[in-house]
């Protein structure tokens, strides 16, 4: 199998990924400043299928009408003559002081109404684009201190944000879908819709909760201590995997958004073996962040070792799926049982049945080992390329 990615792989990257100039808070950028159209000729020419972007990665923050045509004018002319798409947009509701409390939950009701203004303005420009994804990341909706956010009214306020989103977004007729990603912190101390869990029960709480999904990012859940194939998995269950963000993570610590398939190498293999097993077509897109320690071409280097290693998780994945032997130990671990209904003929029927539990014999039934051990040794056989 070639590990070298085409637009058929759907792989995409944020502008601000192979754009970020490497300053965090304890030092200034090491890179200059790339220009969306090179980053745009670059990413296609290795491989991948799009790029995404925040409002202001594109058109920076307090361009006059003129700059934001022309500029808008010079991406266009770049994805045409790469063939290069732009599936999902977002806007940037952190960066600018005025956000500092927040966007969609800030005290301040003026900045408040600003930030919707803003998003729809973007969301305009996501539409001409062709995007069918909005994310909302809502960086800076949270808090440091506990009386500093009532969570219950920001949760109103966050509903209502997202209820005239869609409201927006039907009455323009565009088709978009909105994503959440969920955070557990980082800038804010603690910020809302921490994890994918809080963000799906918040989405069931909304006017059009079917225009609503998650964009959940790697990292962002292992932050958390989370497993991110599980709660991927999860997602996809309530028909609510509208986007991906991948990158890698090791362990409980600041946001790393290190390239994927570094971190926790082993949830990488099986977060690929789902998403390749599952019926989500959307984008891989990738937001990672080259690490200060790279020049520019260090960039493309890392940028591309995202789509090799994607290809070669899902080489494994699907050998892995694939080797009789493990078909063998998956039955021998029970899977195929657990795909069946516990009780196909109903509660009466569970009632009636002595075997199920006066007759049942528990001590028997616990002799059974599992064999998972040697079921996850094959897993990772596979995974070292050990095997075959
Ligand atoms: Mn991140």
């Amino acid at each position: 199998m070639s590990y070298t990615p085409t637009p058929e792989d759907r792989f995409t990257f944020g502008l601000w990924t192979v754009g970020w100039r490497g300053a965090d808070p304890f030092g200034d950028a090491t890179r200059p400043a790339l220009d969306p159209v090179e980053a745009v000729h670059r990413l296609a020419a290795l491989g991948a299928h799009g790029v995404t972007f925040h409002d202001d990665d594109l058109v920076p923050f307090g361009s006059s009408a003129t700059e934001r045509d022309a500029i808008i004018a010079r991406l266009r002319t770049a994805l045409d003559a790469t063939g290069m798409k732009v599936p999902m947009a977002t806007t940037n509701l952190f960066s600018h002081p005025v956000f500092k409390d927040g966007a969609f939950t800030a005290n301040d009701r003026g900045v408040r109404r600003y930030a919707l203004r803003k998003a729809m303005r973007n969301m305009d420009l996501a539409a001409e684009l062709g995007a069918t994804t909005y994310v909302a990341w809502g960086g800076r909706e949270g808090s440091e201190s506990g009386a500093a956010k009532d969570v219950r009214a920001a949760l109103d306020r966050m509903k209502e944000a997202f209820d005239l989103l869609c409201e927006y977004v039907v009455s323009q007729g565009y088709d978009l879908r909105l994503a959440i990603e969920p955070k557990p912190n980082e800038p804010r101390g603690d910020i809302l819709l921490p994890t994918i869990g809080h963000a799906l029960a918040f989405i069931d709480r909304l006017e059009r909760p079917d225009m609503v999904g998650l964009n959940p990012e790697v990292g962002h859940e292992q932050m958390a201590g989370l497993n991110f194939p599980h709660g991927i998995a999860q997602a996809l269950w309530s028909g609510k995997l509208f986007h991906i963000d991948l990158n890698g993570q090791s362990s409980i610590k600041y946001d790393q958004d290190l390239r994927f398939g570094a971190g926790d190498l082993r949830q990488a293999f099986w977060l690929v073996d789902l998403l390749e097993s599952s019926d989500y077509t959307g984008p891989r897109h990738f937001d990672f962040k080259p690490p200060r320690t790279e020049d520019s071409e260090g960039v493309w280097a890392s940028a591309a070792g995202n789509m090799r290693n994607y290809l070669i998780l899902k080489e494994r994945a699907l050998a892995f799926r694939a080797d009789p032997e493990v078909r063998e130990a998956l039955r021998i671990s029970g899977l195929d049982e657990l795909a069946a209904p516990t009780a196909e003929d109903g509660l009466r029927s569970l009632l009636d049945d002595r075997s199920s539990f006066e007759d049942f014999d528990a001590d028997t039934a616990a002799e059974r080992g599992m064999a998972f051990e040697r079921l996850d040794q094959l897993a990772m056989d596979h995974l070292l390329g050990a095997r075959g």
